[in-house]
C-alpha cells in the first residue's frame, strides 16, 4: 500500500444483466469498497434548489452512489483546490477520503446512498468552513 494521502476517485461497478430483464451493481466491502462497512445512509426528496453538505468528515471514508438521478458533488481538499464529480450511472460511486468540504446539489428524482466506514459521530464532522481551511494550513 502506498504513503501518498488518499484522493476521491470514481469507482466502476460491473453491470449484471442486460436491458431486456434489467440491471444489477454489487459492492462488497474490502473489493471494490476499500474499507470495512460500518453504516448505509440514504438521501431522498431533496428539492434540486437546496445544497446540502457543508461539512468535512476528520477520518470518515465514503461511497457515494446516485442510485437514482444526477448528484454533483464539489469536494474541496484543505488546500483550496475543488474537484467537481457528477455521478449520473447507478453503477458509479464515489470514493471520498476523510479530510474534503462538500457541497451537493440534487436532480428532483436523485436518491443519494452511502457505504460508510464509521457509524454516525457528529463529533468526527468539521461543519466550520474557516476551521477546516486552517487545518489545512
Ligand atoms: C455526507 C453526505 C453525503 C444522523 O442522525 N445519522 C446519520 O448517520 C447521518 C448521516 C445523519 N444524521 C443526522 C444529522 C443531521 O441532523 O441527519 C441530519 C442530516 O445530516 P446532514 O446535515 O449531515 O446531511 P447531509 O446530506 O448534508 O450529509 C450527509 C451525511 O451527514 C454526510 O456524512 O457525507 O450526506
Amino acid at each position: 500500500m502506498s504513503d501518498l494521502p488518499e484522493t476521491p476517485r470514481l469507482i466502476e461497478l460491473k453491470k449484471i444483466g442486460g436491458p431486456a430483464l434489467g440491471y444489477l451493481s454489487v459492492a462488497e466491502a474490502e473489493k471494490e469498497v476499500p474499507f470495512e462497512i460500518r453504516r448505509v445512509y440514504w438521501t431522498y426528496h431533496t428539492p434540486d434548489e437546496v445544497e446540502r453538505g457543508h461539512h468535512a468528515h476528520q477520518r470518515l471514508r465514503q461511497v457515494i452512489f446516485a442510485v437514482s438521478g444526477i448528484i454533483r458533488i464539489e469536494l474541496e481538499a484543505r488546500s483550496g483546490v475543488v474537484e467537481e464529480f457528477s455521478l449520473d450511472r447507478p453503477n458509479t460511486g464515489l470514493y471520498v477520503p476523510g479530510g474534503y468540504w462538500r457541497r451537493m446539489h440534487f436532480s428532483h428524482n436523485a436518491v443519494l446512498l452511502c457505504l460508510a466506514s464509521e457509524e454516525y459521530d457528529e463529533e468526527e464532522y468539521i461543519r466550520d468552513y474557516e476551521a477546516f481551511r486552517k487545518e489545512g494550513e
